[in-house]
């Protein structure tokens, strides 16, 4: 059922900078993100970077100082896009509502709390590398988080602003539906989920634990606490190291 009282509900504005505006066009229109923004609850924009270049060319990179392989993303164009959708020329003057990732290989992980911290604020910025790399002043002076998604190498930071803006959405406040909740999850508890099954009960040989078809409630809650630990030691025993 719809609230109609939810004045408390403020909405959260994602402004994604990017040299590829087209890359997010659809992907937002699905699922959970999509009756997120009908319900006002977030209003997602890709900007293009080169919209805040002042050259002819629009030139958003330059050759690295020192010399290597490869560009790297000039200051001029990020320090003006995020002043004007953030008003902030430097960190310190970034409000304390508001946050500016990096998307960088170099940034801390993304996790979990990282994600219900960006949910709470009231508008995230989400800076999208490309080439070798962004001018590290960026990094240094201008942006509140510098974040990675994982320990593999992406062509660029598109798909792992995608990624943060599904995990952060689907955690606002009224975005997932009232039968689910953010917090009986997967991570909630450091452990993975346990295993699903439906019908049919046996399919090509394969039967589903007899366990889940008696049921008998605290039964089957032991034998999922079990079946997730197991799942948990076989598939991510760091999760269950101290
Ligand atoms: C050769 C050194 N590389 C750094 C590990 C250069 C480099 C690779 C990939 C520079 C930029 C990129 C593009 N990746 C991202 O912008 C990125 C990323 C990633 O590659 N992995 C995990 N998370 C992220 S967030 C942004």
């Amino acid at each position: 059922m719809k609230k109609w009282f939810n004045e408390s509900i403020k909405m959260l504005r994602v402004d994604i900078i990017t040299i590829f505006p087209d890359y997010f066009r659809e992907v937002f229109e699905y699922g959970i993100i999509r009756r997120a923004t009908a319900a006002s609850l977030v209003e997602i924009k890709a900007h293009d970077l080169r919209s805040w270049t002042s050259d002819k060319h629009k030139v958003v990179d330059d050759r690295p100082f020192g010399g290597g392989d490869g560009m790297v993303l000039k200051p001029e164009p990020i320090f003006a896009a995020v002043e004007s959708l953030t008003g902030a020329r430097r960190r310190a003057d970034v409000a304390s509502g508001k946050r500016v990732v990096l998307l960088s290989p170099q940034g801390k992980p993304f996790t979990q709390s990282m994600a219900a911290e960006f949910a709470q604020s009231e508008q995230l910025v989400l800076i999208c590398g490309r080439y070798e790399g962004v001018d590290e002043r960026v990094a240094d002076a201008l942006v509140t988080d510098e974040v990675s998604i994982g320990d593999y190498v992406l062509s660029g930071g598109e798909p792992a602003a995608l990624i943060v803006v599904d995990a952060v959405v689907r955690l606002i406040p009224g975005a997932l539906g009232s039968e689910t909740s953010a917090t009986t999850e997967s991570f909630s508890d450091g452990l993975l989920d346990y295993p699903h099954y439906t019908r049919p009960p046996e399919f090509e040989g394969m039967r589903a634990p007899d366990v889940l078809l008696t049921g008998h409630h605290a039964e089957i809650e032991r034998w999922r606490q079990g079946a997730a630990e197991e799942k948990t030691k076989r598939n991510r025993p760091d999760l269950l190291k101290e």
